[in-house]
């Protein structure tokens, strides 16, 4: 029988890196599309993808190039394409919201184009997220509350999302859009604040830090597991009909919570630790989310199992292994840590 294929846009990141791995098991043939600079160092940039690195095929493009995407997708003619590159970093699009929207906005709407173009049959899958919810109407949301984004990075969410269904509906493209909540795991980026916290945490139980710069330690987040999200991204397309689905644990937590846990799993006290830093408040705050997946759960069968303590520990412990195995000169090195 011949393997069915796949293409995953941003296999290089957290969760395209445990999709790989999710579908190499399920015997896909997995190509990923990369920019030019992670084929060039892969050292730097595809270390999440060590492990399975042979087994993959990787191919060049830009988000920002619909030729390169065109190209791409008619060599590859995938059967199922998961769309989930993008700029990712909430902070980051108030930095820079012209490239933060003309990468989310254009890359999605290139690459279903050209599905449309040249795969037509292909299943498609949209990164959607809570952000889109931003400041909250009602709580917990669910696929029908109404978005309300709070940064430039949640409005090109929005507008991927609308894209998505339009294609649906236009095209009759088998076209669906995860509405993920925060998902975390030890190969989340240093930028978020869980990998910030438990990385600084670690950092500091070692004698190599002494405290560490927040923001907002009172918003709240409904936080997952990476590894189990990307399995709700692959049922979807497993299904006869595409749709939207809320994905997320039901639970919620503050970033102090966070940092009380992972700081605690160290026998320390975040108190003694978390400094406040202005500067790392953000001009529009999503102050709470809370996913309610019940239509995941019924008509996925989904529905996750890695406890929020779990996942703190995980990421702390993983953390703790990572800082200890550093060399004197790495760890100096190291200490200007992404805010
Ligand atoms: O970890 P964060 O940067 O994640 P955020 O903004 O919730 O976005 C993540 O989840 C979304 C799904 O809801 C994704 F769509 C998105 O791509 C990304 O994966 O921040 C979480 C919270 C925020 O309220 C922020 O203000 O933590 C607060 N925070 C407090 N101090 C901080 C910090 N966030 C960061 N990154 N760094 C801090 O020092």
């Amino acid at each position: 029988m011949t393997k069915r294929i796949a293409l995953i846009t941003g296999i290089t990141g957290q969760d395209g890196s445990y999709l790989a791995e999710f579908l190499l098991e399920k015997d896909y043939a997995v190509h990923g599309v990369v920019r030019r600079v992670a084929l060039e160092d892969p050292e730097h940039h595809l270390w999440r993808l060590r492990s399975v690195l042979q087994d993959l095929h990787l191919h060049s493009a830009s988000l920002e190039s619909f030729a390169s995407l065109h190209r791409v997708i008619r060599s590859v003619l995938p059967d199922e394409c998961y769309h989930l590159a993008a700029q990712s970093f909430v902070s980051y699009s108030f930095e820079d919201e012209f490239s933060t929207l003309n990468t989310n906005i254009n890359g999605t709407h290139y690459v279903l184009a050209a599905l449309h173009d040249l795969a037509p049959k292909c299943r498609f899958y949209f990164a959607g997220s809570s952000e889109m919810f931003g400041r909250v109407e009602e709580v917990p949301q669910t696929e029908k509350t109404r978005f309300h984004p709070r940064s430039v990075y949640g409005i090109s969410k929005v507008a991927g999302f609308e894209l998505t269904r339009n294609y649906r509906e236009a095209y009759d493209l088998h076209a669906s859009s995860g509405i993920l909540y925060n998902h975390e795991s030890p190969r989340r980026g240093y930028e978020f604040v869980t990998r910030k916290i438990s990385s600084h945490a670690a950092r500091i139980k070692l004698g190599l830090a002494s405290k560490v710069p927040l923001g907002n330690i009172e918003a709240k987040r409904d936080w997952g597991h990476a590894r189990e999200y990307v399995k709700a991204m692959w049922v979807m397309l497993q299904q006869p009909r595409p749709g939207d689905y809320v994905v997320a644990t039901g639970e919620t937590h503050s970033v102090r919570e966070f940092a009380e846990l992972a700081f605690s799993h160290l026998g320390l006290d975040y108190k003694d630790h978390v400094a406040s830093d202005p500067q790392l408040f953000r001009p529009a705050e999503v102050d709470m989310l809370q996913g309610d997946a019940s239509l995941a759960r019924a008509t996925l069968g989904w529905k996750p199992t890695i406890s929020f303590y779990e996942l703190v520990r995980e990421m702390v412990d993983a953390d703790l292994k990572i800082q200890s195995g550093r060399s004197v000169i790495d760890a100096a090195r190291s200490v200007g840590f992404p805010q």
